[in-house]
């Protein structure tokens, strides 16, 4: 059982969140999603998401490729999170290359291309207009 990690706020859930989930996914056999709480978002990650942590939650496990999601309350999780699901992989956007190699000790470090042309911060500054 080979498991796949990665972790967001995935707010304004759009076409760049499922393809890396889906790319995420196609790399084992399950895939658990760190879902960033509300608190997390505001407090450490200084971002508000317009949708609250259970309803992203309930979309991110209507996703046919994700098999987990667990709360994600702070930076210095992963790597307990890595032992406790006895995660192979840890995948992430290439916004984030770099960030997290200090975790290749324990898993595989992959960073994925970021999808072009959406973003939450795009759909909200395009509906603002
Ligand atoms: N993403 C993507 N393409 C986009 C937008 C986002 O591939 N056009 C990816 C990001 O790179 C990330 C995931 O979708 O891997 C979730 O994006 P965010 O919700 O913005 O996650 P972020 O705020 O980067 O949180 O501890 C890690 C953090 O929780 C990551």
């Amino acid at each position: 059982m080979k498991t796949v990690l990665t972790y967001g706020t995935f707010d304004l859930l759009h076409k760049g969140h499922v393809k890396i989930l889906e790319r995420a996914a196609s790399m084992g056999d399950r895939l658990i999603v760190g879902l960033s709480t509300d608190e997390f978002n505001i407090n450490q990650k200084g971002k508000r998401a317009y949708t609250n942590f259970e309803d992203r939650k309930y979309m991110l496990e209507a996703i046919k490729y994700v098999d987990l999601v667990i709360p994600e309350n702070n930076w210095n999780q992963k790597i307990h999170d890595i032992q406790k699901y006895d995660v192979d992989i840890f995948v992430i956007g290439n916004d984030w290359a770099g960030k997290f190699d200090n975790l290749k000790e324990y898993v595989d470090v992959i960073y994925l291309e970021r999808t072009d042309g959406i973003s939450t911060t795009q759909i909200k500054h395009d509906l603002s207009e």
